[in-house]
Order: structure tokens, then C-alpha cells, then sequence
């Protein structure tokens, strides 16, 4: 079919009067757009053809085809002067989230400092330190505060998200961190027993899913067919005491630690930031989803194929002056794993798999600030089944 009997109206009504199921187009065909019935759309302008041999041909095209080849091989297709100025990707039109805390910045006598006039802990210098994914193992929590004799009189913990889930005992990690005064973020699965938990105390039944009966009682929801969320999530936010959803719902979805030497600002998230964007319009799914950027459209996703934001992120760092840039201290993929590089510090190591527990230890000094990992060896909570399905 030639494209103008394709846009044309009477060529829709046409397909549309047949029985669908004879129809191999796909339904977007069937929609009209503004172009196809505004006489202001002049098609013959639209769509003429530009000179494209010419272009081809043309001495300075083909220098410039060189140079661009040449960036994509060496991976530096990205240019960070399209998201200056406030940025322009990752921001998406969406409502205001009101059960959801975007930014809390961290009490400064917690970030690590340098100089005579520090604060000094109870046995010696103090220390943050970040842990990532713990989901729900808690016992080697225990063991890895333990091998850095942490103190919470002088020390302070920063879970990066996903605290809870997959793992043997989520309440006792909340329970923990409540009892030390930790401080956390919001991850993915934080968000979901929220939301869940959110459900199960709501006045009003969320309309029932497309696999239920729409007069089933409260307690069907057990049924793992029920059609909102995941019965797991269900699960746990049904062992979840008003307390602790609150302290869970406190959790920001971005912890501004503030400025810490060497480091430039710090920030923890759960999975990532979009390069340019202020920390005030980050969408909330890209920073507890994100995992790629697509490198030609800048789009943040959580698939796992794909350039890493922390690539872009390290790239769009560097075209900053040095007071402007920014480190990020994440979780969330444990497929790539222990990731330190200079402006981004990956957590997830897989411990509730059978990997480890890793913790970012930065702490203060007269001089300079000190980095460490410290990490524990997990036993592997998971089947092989949960680990294929499960997300990060
Ligand atoms: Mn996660």
C-alpha cells in the first residue's frame, strides 16, 4: 500500500469495517493524526526530499562521518554540553509524589571532614559508612559491622536501599538499623512493600485485577493470582508495624551527604542519577531502576544491556569544573557487581545470592579523608529459580 492511501482517511474506515482479526496492521494505523487532516500540514513541503547526494557527497560531511565514527568507537559518542543548563533528560511531566521524600540531607556531623577542627568520635576518627543491598541478611550485617568494629557512638551507617526482601529476616535489618539510628534511601523494593502496605490499609479496596473475582473478600488477597503487585511484597508489608513502614517511608529517595574532600559532593541512591539532571527533578523509577543510559536517545533504563549511567555520569563529571562535580554511592546491580570508579561506587555485590556484603568506609583525618571497602562472605539465600526471575 503506497503511503498516501495508507494515511488517508477513507483508506481507515475502509480496513476498520473489516473484521479485525483479517487486519495484519498493527492498531497504532488506526489512529488519526493531525498531520493526515490539517489542511495547515502542507504534505508536499513536508515531505519533500533533501538533496541527500549532495550531502553525501559534500568534503566537510564526510570529515565530520570520520570524527563521529571514531567517538563511537572509543565510546565517546556522548556529549555532555546537550545536558548542561539544567538538563533535559530523565525529566518526565509527572505529578508530585506525596508519600515520598525526594532529598534529605545528611546532620554535617555525620560527613567525614579534615583539619584540626574536626569532630573526633568516642575512639578516635569517625567514619560513614555505606552499605549496599543488604535485602534482609541480617546476620551478615551483624558480622560485617562487626569486622569493622563499628561503633555507633563515633560511626554512622548509610543503607543504599533494598534493605528489605529476598533474604531470610527483612524486620530484623529494619530493626537493626533503627536501634544504630542508620540512615537510609529508598530502593525498589522499599517502594513496593510500601505501596503494597499502602494497599492493604487503604479505606478503599484498589479496584480488583484482571484474574479476580471483583467480589472477593479482603482475604483473597493472599491469592499470589490476586492482580496487584507481587504476593511477596504483600507478604512483608503484612509483618510491617505502623513504626516501622514509617521509618521505611522516611527513607529519601536521595541522601545528600554534602561536601566531603577528594570526593567533591556526595550523594547515595539506590540505582543511579541521570547525568544534568538537579537532584530535585530525578525522576523517582530511574533513581531506584536505573542500570543503562541508551546511548542515542540518553533515555535512563533498568535493562541491563546497554551503556552504564555510570560511564555517562563519570564523562558528564569531567566536563565540569572540579568544585561542580558530583560522586554517587549506589546499589541495585549486583550483575555488575563491586564497581568503584571515580565518581560512582557500586554496593551491590550479591550477598543475599551467595556473593558479599559490601561496605563504602570514609573516614575523617587530620590530613586527608580515607576510603575503604569492607565486605563479608553471604550464604546464598536464593534458589536458582528466584535468582533468574528476580530483580535486582
Ligand atoms: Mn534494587
Amino acid at each position: 500500500m503506497d503511503r498516501e492511501r495508507r494515511g488517508s482517511w477513507s483508506a481507515q474506515q475502509e480496513q476498520r469495517n473489516k473484521p479485525w482479526t483479517s487486519s495484519r496492521r498493527p492498531l497504532v494505523d488506526f489512529t488519526k493524526n493531525d498531520w493526515q487532516t490539517n489542511p495547515r500540514h502542507d504534505q508536499s513541503d513536508d515531505l519533500q526530499e533533501p538533496p541527500y547526494t549532495t550531502i553525501f557527497r559534500s568534503q566537510r560531511f564526510m570529515r565530520h562521518m570520520a570524527v563521529y565514527m571514531w567517538l563511537e568507537d572509543v565510546g565517546l559518542s556522548y556529549k555532555p554540553s546537550n545536558i548542561s543548563g539544567g538538563g533535559r533528560y530523565g525529566v518526565n511531566v509527572r505529578p508530585k509524589f506525596t508519600d515520598m521524600l525526594q532529598i534529605k540531607a545528611l546532620d554535617k556531623q555525620f560527613v567525614p571532614s579534615t583539619g584540626m577542627g574536626r569532630l573526633l568520635g568516642e575512639d578516635g576518627e569517625r567514619r560513614l559508612v555505606v552499605v549496599g543491598d543488604v535485602h534482609g541478611c541480617k546476620d551478615e550485617l551483624v558480622k560485617l559491622l562487626h569486622k569493622m568494629s563499628f561503633n555507633p557512638k563515633s560511626d554512622h551507617l548509610v543503607l543504599a536501599g533494598d534493605l528489605i526482601k529476598k533474604g531470610p529476616d527483612s524486620i530484623g535489618v529494619i530493626d537493626l538499623a533503627r536501634q544504630l539510628k542508620a540512615s537510609c534511601v529508598r530502593g525498589n523494593h522499599e517502594d513496593r512493600v510500601l505501596l503494597a502496605y499502602r494497599d492493604l490499609h487503604a479505606k478503599h479496596l484498589p479496584l480488583p485485577g484482571p484474574m479476580e473475582d471483583p467480589h472477593a473478600m479482603i482475604d483473597d488477597l493472599d491469592e499470589e493470582l490476586f492482580g496487584h503487585g507481587n504476593h511477596k511484597d504483600r507478604k512483608l508489608a503484612r509483618k510491617l508495624d505502623h513504626e516501622r513502614a514509617e521509618w521505611l517511608r522516611d527513607c529519601p529517595l536521595i541522601l545528600n551527604v554534602g561536601d566531603i574532600e577528594s570526593m567533591g559532593e556526595v550523594a547515595v541512591v539506590h540505582a543511579g542519577l541521570v547525568p544534568g539532571v538537579d537532584l530535585e527533578n530525578q525522576d523517582p523509577f530511574n533513581v531506584m531502576n536505573m542500570r543503562t543510559i541508551d546511548r542515542d536517545t540518553l533515555v535512563p533504563s533498568s535493562k541491563r544491556k546497554g551503556v552504564a549511567w555510570t560511564k555517562l555520569w563519570k564523562l558528564y563529571q569531567q566536563s565540569l569544573p572540579h568544585k561542580d562535580r558530583m560522586t554517587v554511592i549506589y546499589g541495585h546491580d549486583s550483575h555488575r557487581g563491586l564497581s568503584i570508579g571515580p565518581y560512582s561506587k557500586g554496593l551491590d555485590s550479591g550477598c543475599v545470592g551467595g556473593g558479599r556484603l559490601t561496605a563504602l568506609v570514609i573516614e575523617s583525618g587530620e590530613k586527608k579523608i580515607r576510603q575503604e571497602i569492607v565486605s563479608v562472605k553471604c550464604k546464598d539465600y536464593q534458589s536458582k529459580e528466584s535468582k533468574k526471575d528476580e530483580d535486582d
